[in-house]
């Protein structure tokens, strides 16, 4: 039965609802009046549906039924969720495996455009997969890392590389259950095949591959994604930035990137401000040339950029409906296919970009790193070209608010206590002391089965006021950002011991870590407080949880089972894709916190995912003899430089706190 809630509300986004308000007074479909338009399928939703053979597809919807090859419930529900978590794992590495296509590229000297931006963070990836940079050039040291990133893709034995980042007694874990990846592919291909009718039958067994095979992707292909990211495009620190489809201008040429990858995006951003295409926008009647972005393409250069962000996921549709898009160029994953025929009716180009995507009604212009900066060129002066073609009304909701992202691991490490005493240990002290309660990530998609961006800011609030600090990436980073808390302001709603740490250190409450695969950045934020010290010795010691609220994505399943893997109890919204299987669900709660330390659950009701996490932080707590968690014994001292920076004007305000003007 489902368990997904039947809200009338669909947003909290003010902009978003405008915009279905005129998609409702046009007839124009989006995900929101399909998903009302279409229940979720009844069986297939909690994991009863098998169709890994064409005996069936089988429905086991009664008590003891078996598939027709006599596979049970718990077996096909296992399997079900296995898949899904090599697809999403699949997603992330196949992006980490072209960014290493387009290292190897640079060092080579084949990718004119691109070049290596942050030597420091080459050498220091260099060290961390035990690559000497002594005497090397950029180029051969740059080569050499992109060779390593390759082979974790593809050997065939060993162990991936970054295995050897995660705190000692954690390897141990996995090393003692049998889950240490050797590679990605490797891990990938055995769910497949495990999952093939006939072959893995044990839901256990099943599981506990899903669990190898998600790890190949946090601590492998999302990892080296967001590594080698860094490398060719610097790593983030904070910037300022604009968010939500206020950002789209009536008078300029709008160019917004969608997808997941930064390589051609990055290239996009240079072109758009190039002086002679600017030139060509003016000669069009232009302005200039406007651009923005939706879902991780939009956070890769909002982290490195600060690139204005238009919406997350279930905005896709809606900056269409503007009929202010020039031209909407788009990569890979979360691309809704309703983009094809909705383009049609506004004067908007689809342009796909990646040679694994085509689509329906889209123009095809293929990426290719060796010509990037032509390709980006040319995309940009098709959208100048469209400009004339604006067919209707333009109608732009005016709501944008401002953020601060760039929260990259290195700068968190260097925000508490500079370049040279760089560490963590304010941030220890401060969970420590209780001045911090705990710490969430809360991460993930949009879900038009649940109030858009509700549950994400419900429980970032709470979470704040509860004195517990927030690292966020993807669309969840989105939806907060476009209520305004990722800005120092927002310490407003924190509690009083969090407050006093924010002021203290100079960051808000709530720190965006960048795209999907920067979930990555969490796993090694969490590495350094584990050994740092006074906080036990493993990630599954730490008072710390992680959330998907409003999932979609099998990505997000991926994500949320490397994160159970490495020790952090994790809670998912909306329902559960096993929730048919009792024992299942036992096994990924139960049992994989007897194997790995932590659960992954299922919550659709906001106030008890937020009720167990805080219980969950206050139990950690207790085991590591922290003290009680008491609001009432901070927050009188920082008042007045709140109070004063509040004061100043937003450019001062920004500068003061972050040592950086608006761009
Ligand atoms: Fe896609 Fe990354 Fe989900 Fe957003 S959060 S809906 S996967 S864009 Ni990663
Ligand atoms: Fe049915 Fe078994 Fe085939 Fe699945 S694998 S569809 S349960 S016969």
């Amino acid at each position: 039965m489902s368990t997904k809630r039947a809200d009338k509300t669909r947003t909290v986004d003010t902009a978003v609802e405008m915009l279905l308000e005129q998609a409702k007074a046009q007839d124009i479909s989006t995900a929101f009046s399909r998903a009302a338009a279409m229940a979720p399928c009844p069986i297939g939703e909690d994991g009863r549906c098998c169709k890994n053979c064409h005996m069936g597809p089988c429905r086991l919807v009664k008590p003891g039924q078996r598939g027709v090859c006599g596979a049970t419930l718990e077996t096909v529900a296992a399997r079900n969720l296995a898949r899904a978590i090599a697809a999403g794992a699949s997603a992330h590495s196949d992006h980490g495996l072209d960014m290493a296509f387009t290292l190897e590229a640079v060092a080579r000297g084949e990718a004119p455009g691109y070049q290596v931006r942050d030597p420091h963070k080459l050498r220091s990836v260099a060290g961390l997969m035990g690559i000497q940079a002594d005497g090397k050039s950029l180029n051969d040291l740059a080569l050499e890392v992109a060779e390593r990133a390759i082979e974790n893709f593809s050997q065939m034995r060993g162990e991936l590389t970054y295995v050897g980042r995660a705190p000692a007694n954690r390897q141990e874990i996995w090393r003692n259950l049998g889950i240490v990846p050797r590679s990605i592919t490797r891990e990938i291909v055995e769910t497949l095949h495990r999952t093939h009718i006939g072959t893995d039958q044990e839901p256990e067994h099943i599981l506990r591959h899903a669990l190898r095979t998600a790890l190949s992707d946090g601590w492998g292909g999302s990892m080296l994604a967001t590594d080698i990211s860094d490398i060719l495009f610097g790593t983030p620190s904070p910037t300022v930035a604009q968010v939500n489809l206020g950002v789209l201008k009536e008078e300029q040429v709008n160019v917004v990137i969608h997808g997941h990858e930064p390589t051609l995006s990055e290239m996009i951003v240079a072109a758009a401000q190039d002086p002679e295409l600017i030139e060509y926008a003016r000669s069009k009647g232009a302005v200039g040339i406007n651009l923005c972005g939706i879902c991780c393409t939009a956070n890769e250069i909002l982290m490195r950029q600060g690139v204005a962000v238009a919406g997350n996921f279930l905005s896709q549709e809606l900056a269409l409906l503007t009929g202010a898009v020039e031209a909407i160029v788009v990569d890979v994953q979360c691309i809704m296919q309703a983009l094809g025929d909705l383009s049609a009716r506004f004067h908007t180009q689809l342009i796909t970009t990646s040679p694994k995507a085509d689509i329906t009604g889209a123009t095809r212009l293929e990426f290719d790193e060796h010509h990037a900066p032509e390709i980006a060129r040319q995309i940009v002066r098709m959208a100048v070209d469209n400009f004339g073609y604006r067919n209707g009304q333009v109608n732009i909701p005016q709501v944008t608010n401002e953020l601060v992202p760039g929260f990259s691991h290195e700068y968190i490490n260097y925000m508490q206590g500079g370049a040279f005493r760089g560490s963590f240990r304010p941030l220890n002290d401060a969970v420590i002391a209780d001045r911090i309660r705990g710490a969430a990530g809360v991460v993930g998609c949009n879900n038009p089965r649940t109030a858009h961006d509700e549950t994400h800011t419900y429980l970032v609030r709470e979470f704040i006021k509860n004195d517990v600090l927030v690292v966020m990436t993807g669309c969840g980073a989105i939806a907060n950002a476009k209520c305004g808390m990722l800005l120092g302001e927002a310490k407003q709603y924190a509690g009083p011991g969090l407050r006093e740490v924010c002021e203290a250190i100079g960051v808000p409450p709530v720190l965006h870590l960048g795209s999907c695969v920067d979930n990555s950045r969490i796993l090694t934020v969490l590495t350094q407080m584990a050994t740092e010290g006074g906080l036990g010795e493993d990630i599954a010691d730490l008072p710390v949880v992680g959330f998907a609220p409003e999932w979609m994505s099998e990505k997000a399943l991926s994500i949320g089972t490397y994160f159970v893997a490495s020790g952090v109890y994790t809670i998912f919204g909306v329902s559960s894709p096993v929730g048919g299987s009792e024992e299942v669900t036992r096994l990924i709660g139960d049992g994989w916190e007897k194997q790995v330390g932590a659960r992954l659950e299922f919550e659709p009701d906001p106030q008890q995912m937020l009720a167990k996490a805080l219980a969950h932080i206050d139990a950690k707590r207790a085991t590591l003899k922290l003290p009680v968690y008491d609001p009432s014994r901070f927050g009188i001292s920082g008042d007045w430089r709140m109070r004063e920076l509040m004061a100043l004007p937003p450019e001062e305000r920004m500068a003061a706190q972050y040592g950086r003007a608006k761009p």
